[in-house]
């Protein structure tokens, strides 16, 4: 029998290593998941909500390094793919997304749920391929993988039924990848970088996700240099842990001695990063040389003296011996000396923590992070969670922290937690969500969870807020608003779906519960922990217009009679702004 369009895409991606595709059936796809099915080295993951299967993928891809295939019928299934795509495209995940298309034979005919793809996937996807013709399979499967793996980002192959049907042109055949190619800069440019970081009395770093695989080089040219290593969350991950001279982050969410290292350096060293938020970065008082594989990164969020072109493993490791060994490192202890007075100052609430109710997050956090397994997978809510996730949750060598920290989506950590679940069996995985996040998307694919029993922890800071917002509408100076909801009790919602549930209300019951919901291996569970609705976050170096935005709005707040909600705001953290 000769095979089918759908069964060459199967035997390709699963020759590219896809292991698993997750995703809703119907119409356009069912030729192509029967032809999955008949393939049998790719799981199906059936998910109740395409988006939450796709961000399930992007940290699967993320971690693994491996494609991950994610599925969406026709245009509505498809377009619920779309912001985990835009994740992918943001994180660098290998994401591949079979859209299903309508019949070829009604393309361009507004048929019903017809979209283009063209145009419809043109912000997040790398490459974007229309399957018309069986003969263009071999050729468009193909740029379809090896771009999502080598460019680490999305792509899409829009099916139409009927040509997955078909009978194919290709007969399956080995399919490898090329492992990334190693990028250094240019020897001249290379040889100015020398001269400046030997003529520079102080040097600090600044360092983002591009550390990933040159981390060892990273903190040993920091040892060499005497340098402070600051980071980008993106970073926190690879450049915190075993580093003694990591001074933590700086931005809104950031603490630590980051923001002060890298304002008060002769040079500072931009290694692997598109940290965005440029007020947080030092202007031309400092000097700026930026290393990143992506051309594009290169000066777009502060101007830079120089630019090189490379990936931070090896330009670093040839940078080792070429540089010069600085022997002064009192601009080192200072930052440490400041780095060390914040996290005194950050262990405030935690050391305080078992005494205040309603229970405090950074507690919760703190607690979290003492009690999972070393190479336990931490995955943060856009909210709050993150900023607990920055502050409170420490990696290590074997422990991975991952958010939307470049796209910013609400509703990830859930489904990031359930992909790494499956990917890496064994592994704690921990969601810190938010409740709007939980409600968000969390809840129907819990029943998915539930289903396969999947022991993901899900633990919900129930604050009955969107609390980020709340936070974001203060700094800009307005009056709180539409950020209150009402919410239900969580544990008992998840022991109805057959998770189970445990609720923490009581900051005594903090350790207990948790540590039950990290030994439950028997599926999924939600932590529903009421916290402090007036837990406020403020970063380590304040900008003039956060301060002043706060007192505006808490001004705005006393005049229209919300004195009682200032008045906790401020009883609630005087000890730590
Ligand atoms: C899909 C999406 N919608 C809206 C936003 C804007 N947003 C960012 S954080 C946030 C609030 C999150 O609230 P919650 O999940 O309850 O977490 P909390 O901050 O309260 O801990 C919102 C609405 C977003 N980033 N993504
Ligand atoms: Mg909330």
């Amino acid at each position: 029998m000769s095979k089918k369009v759908a069964d060459v895409l199967w035997d390709m991606l699963a020759k590219a290593g896809v292991k698993r595709c997750y995703g809703i059936v119907g119409d356009a796809l069912n030729p192509i998941v029967d032809a999955l099915r008949r393939n049998g080295g790719i799981e199906f993951i059936p998910v109740r909500h395409e988006e939450y299967g796709g961000f399930a993928a992007v940290a699967e891809a993320y971690f693994t390094g491996n494609p991950v295939a994610v599925c969406g019928t026709a245009g509505p299934g498809v377009v619920h793919l779309f912001n985990a795509l835009m994740d992918a495209r943001k994180e660098g995940a290998p994401v591949i997304a079979i859209a299903g298309d309508v019949e070829s034979s009604i393309i361009d005919t507004s048929a019903l749920e017809e979209l283009n793809p063209y145009k419809f996937f043109e912000a997040a996807s790398l490459y974007t391929a229309r399957l018309v013709n069986p003969e263009q399979a071999r050729a468009v499967i193909s740029t379809a993988i090896r771009t999502a793996v080598l460019e680490k980002g999305p792509t899409v192959l829009a099916i139409p039924g009927d040509i997955a049907s078909a009978d194919s042109a290709d007969q399956p055949s080995d399919f490898t990848i090329a492992a990334p190619a190693i990028l250094r800069p240019a020897d001249t440019d290379f040889d100015k970088l020398v001269r400046m970081i030997d003529e520079a009395k102080t040097v600090a770093i600044f360092g983002g996700d591009g550390c990933r695989d040159g981390r060892d080089e990273v903190v040993e040219l920091a040892r060499k240099l005497k340098a402070p290593v600051g980071y980008a969350f993106r970073g926190k991950q690879w450049l915190e842990h075993d580093n003694p001279n990591a001074v933590g982050m700086t931005g809104l969410i950031g603490y630590g001695g980051a923001y002060n290292a890298i304002h008060e350096a002769e040079l500072l060293l931009m290694l692997g990063t598109d940290f965005p938020f440029s007020e947080f970065l030092p202007g031309p008082s400092v000097k700026k040389v930026q290393i990143d594989k992506n051309p594009k990164h290169i000066g777009r969020r502060t101007a830079v003296d120089l630019g090189l072109v490379g990936d931070i493993k090896s330009t670093v490791s040839a940078l080792l011996p070429a540089v010069r060994e600085k022997t002064n490192g009192d601009f080192l202890a200072k930052q440490l000396a400041h780095t060390e007075s914040f996290h005194k100052l950050l262990q405030h609430y935690v050391e305080k923590g078992p005494s205040i109710k309603p229970i405090r997050p950074e507690f919760l956090a703190a607690t979290l992070s003492e009690l999972a397994s070393d190479d336990a997978m931490f995955f943060a809510d856009t909210g709050t969670a993150c900023i607990w996730l920055a502050r409170h949750i420490f990696g290590g060598r074997n422990r991975r922290l991952f958010g939307s920290f470049s796209w910013a989506s609400m509703a990830d950590a859930a489904p990031y937690a359930f992909g790494c679940a499956l990917a890496y069996p064994g592994r704690q995985c921990i969601a810190l969500c938010g409740d709007g996040g939980f409600t968000m998307m969390g809840l129907g694919d819990l029943l998915t969870q539930v289903e396969r029993r999947t022991p993901v922890v899900q633990v919900i800071l129930n604050n009955e807020k969107f609390d980020f917002v709340h936070i974001e509408q203060q700094e800009a100076g307005f009056i709180p608003f539409g950020v209150d909801f009402k919410n239900p009790n969580f544990a008992k919602v998840a022991e109805a779906m057959g998770a189970k549930g445990i609720r923490i209300e009581d900051p005594g019951d903090v350790r207990e519960g948790l540590a039950e919901a990290l030994a439950y291996k028997d599926g999924p569970v939600v932590v529903d922990a009421v916290v402090d609705p007036f837990a406020l976050a403020m970063p380590s170096h304040s900008p003039l217009h956060t301060v002043k935005g706060f007192t505006l709005s808490f001004a705005r707040q006393v005049l229209s009679g919300r004195l009682d909600t200032v008045i906790k705001e401020m009883t609630r953290n005087v000890g730590i702004v």
